[in-house]
């Protein structure tokens, strides 16, 4: 009996800590996938899907396998469309924000090694609550080969 006594205050300890560890703002990453490159391709693009349960600011991404990597987003220039850079990316809570093809996309370049298919590519997300205070996720995103051009 004297043990179970014993263990009560740990166990509460441990809960509290859960709770409040679910209370931060999360940010959920979805179907992770990174296009495959072909030989000679230092670039390569990620997508996948966030969904954040507040409204969070998406403001980095890093690879320990790319030199560089940014938010783009795509929009036309006259009539072209082009990617750019941007700083950062506002979610709104429970709106589910899709990075694909021809649209918003990680930009990974400087890549150190080819991505085969198949392969498992981590990157980092980094996002800022309201409050400024910033979270890591970290996702692995499967490389795919993909017909179409970035
Ligand atoms: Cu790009």
């Amino acid at each position: 009996m004297r043990a179970m006594q014993k263990l009560r205050l740990p166990l509460l300890a441990l809960l509290a800590g859960l709770a409040s560890f679910s209370a931060h703002a999360q940010l959920q990453v979805s179907g992770a996938w990174a296009r495959a490159t072909v030989a000679q391709q230092k670039a390569s693009g990620a997508f996948f899907q966030l969904k954040a349960d507040a409204d969070l600011r998406l403001v980095e991404a890093r690879s320990p396998v790319a030199m560089m990597v940014e938010i783009h987003e795509m929009a036309m220039e006259g009539s072209v469309m082009r990617m750019r850079a941007i700083e950062g990316l506002d979610l709104k809570a429970g709106k589910t924000v899709e990075f694909k093809p021809g649209g918003l996309h990680v930009m990974l370049m400087g890549l150190s090694k080819p991505l085969n298919a198949g392969d498992k590519l981590p990157i980092t997300l980094v996002y800022e609550d309201k409050a400024k205070q910033r979270r890591e996720v970290q996702v692995q995103a499967e490389v795919r080969s993909h017909p179409k051009a970035q």
